[in-house]
């Protein structure tokens, strides 16, 4: 019984703690105009994302490449119109454990990209994404912090298309010593009960 009641708490402390994952960064990319913005610059993302070392565009469906927004609205296509991959770099985050959420799919244009993502020292590259691949995924990590950027690879104007950017902060460091507080006292109450038998 007392075990069942162990068990039962270190799930329900530790689904607590997954649940708590707060969303730090999010963007459809859906606020940034209602066309499509080739070479978009810094200014353009009003501070969320900066455009450095080449260009990326900015893509609205209805519009000019729009079409290229897999699932409508809009997205990005991380290889500009000057034929240099930009990177392109979001606000800055804290260290600590994240989960990070995105869609990214292939160009739709018959290349294959290699898309670099990373935030301070953790970093992951997604190569050979062809032309109609979804690439999207969850990625879980911990990092010392910084920009979430993205880097496609190469630079002949097709790029891979980026869209639903959301950042997750997993409050790990917090919940263990709940957890562990919560066990010991079980632990505790435990001894005394043996203690008492004696
Ligand atoms: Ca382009
Ligand atoms: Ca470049
Ligand atoms: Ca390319």
């Amino acid at each position: 019984m007392f075990k069942k009641m162990i068990t039962l708490s270190a799930f329900v402390a530790l689904f607590a703690g997954a649940s708590n994952a707060a969303v730090v960064f999010e963007d459809d990319f859906s606020s940034y105009g209602a066309t499509t913005e080739l070479n978009a610059d810094s200014a353009f993302f009003g501070g969320n994302w900066a455009v450095s070392g080449g260009t990326v565009d900015y893509l609205v469906e209805g519009s000019d490449f729009g079409n290229l927004c897999v699932g409508g609205g809009s997205c990005i296509d991380l290889d500009g119109s000057t034929n240099d991959a930009g990177l392109f770099s979001s606000i800055s985050f804290a260290a600590g454990s994240y989960v990070l959420d995105l869609s990214l799919f292939g160009s739709g244009r018959g290349s294959t990209e290699s898309v670099t993502i990373s935030l301070g020292n953790w970093s992951t590259t997604i190569g050979s994404i062809g032309s109609t691949d979804d690439a999207s995924g969850s990625w879980a990590f911990s990092t010392d912090g910084g920009a979430l950027t993205f880097q496609n690879a190469g630079g002949d104007n097709i790029g891979a298309i980026l869209s639903d950017v959301t950042l997750s902060a997993v409050p790990l460091p917090a919940g263990l010593p709940l957890l562990a507080t919560g066990l010991g006292l079980i632990g505790l109450i435990g001894r005394r009960r043996k203690a008492t038998k004696a």
